[in-house]
């Protein structure tokens, strides 16, 4: 069985509303290889550092380097069918990881993933990103399914997001929503008992990017040897707020400086 819908129906209920979902996107089988493979991670040892993390949630940031079974969920054909119309060509992985809210979590602050709100761009503006949920257990509004609020990525800046607007995007394991890096949107509270699991893969514009690709083409070694400052302009820095330009969800830094004091997880050790 494939996705729901086609490619041409979710384009236009993004382009209105901000968001589709595709259902049976993911077999059950592909669902439990990528369980599996998120086990030994989703030990509840690493619970979030800050609310929008969410202090009764686990994060699994650098997915693809840890369960590469997800890769079939990055290139999957009708979801990068949707990317490739709505952004530019050579479009970038921005950020893939695995979210595992614990019961008693309670909601995020509404947000856009595109980072846009940190440029001189004003709204309304073409999308800089498209984002994706991947359902692994069934979303529902009992225990913390995604919500959006639809049309907001066609909104104004001086328009905020209001609880009332949101709506809970009810959809069952092996679902994906797509939904504008500039939607608002944000994870809901978990009210029920169980564990509500996803992966939030995302995708954004070509040209947010250096023009030489500097993490690759200085070795971290060599990073390391230079200036703080020379760090700095070669990548190894953050955005607040919004923490882009994080590996693994910690600050670069932590690649080249193991005295480095920024922010860690409260629990650095591997998982078993
Ligand atoms: O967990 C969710 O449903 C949404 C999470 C989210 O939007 C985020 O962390 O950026």
């Amino acid at each position: 069985m494939g996705p729901s819908k086609s490619t041409e129906t979710a384009l236009n209920d993004i382009r209105r509303d901000g968001f589709t979902v595709l259902e049976n996107a993911l077999t059950p089988d592909l669902s439990m290889a990528i369980r599996h493979g998120l086990d030994p991670w989703l030990q509840g040892a690493r619970m979030g550092r800050n609310d929008f993390e969410g202090f009764e949630s686990e994060r699994v940031y650098a997915l693809l380097s840890k369960v590469p079974e997800i890769a079939v969920m990055v290139e999957h054909g009708e979801t990068l069918g949707i990317v490739d119309s709505l952004l530019a060509k050579n479009h970038l992985l921005s950020a893939a990881l695995a979210i595992n809210l614990h019961p008693g979590e309670t909601s995020q602050r509404f947000h856009i993933d595109d980072g846009g709100n940190a440029l001189p761009i004003p709204q309304p503006r073409d999308m800089l990103g498209v984002s994706t949920m991947w359902a692994l257990d069934d979303f529902t509004a009992q225990n913390g399914a995604t919500e959006v609020i639809p049309g907001s990525h066609r909104w104004s800046d001086d328009r905020k997001p209001q609880e009332r607007e949101s709506i809970a995007i009810n959809m069952p394991a092996g679902s994906v929503l797509i939904f504008a890096g500039n939607l608002y949107h944000r994870g809901g509270a978990n009210q029920s008992t169980q564990h509500r699991l996803g992966i939030t893969i995302q995708y954004c514009d070509p040209n947010m990017r250096q023009l030489e690709n500097m993490s690759l083409a200085v070795p971290p070694d060599t990073a390391a040897s230079f200036s703080p400052k020379i760090q700095a302009l070669l990548g190894y820095s953050v955005i607040d707020p919004g923490f882009k330009g994080y590996v693994n969800g910690r600050h670069p830094k932590n690649l080249i400086d193991p005295g480095y004091k920024g922010r860690k997880y409260r629990d650095e050790l591997p998982p078993s």
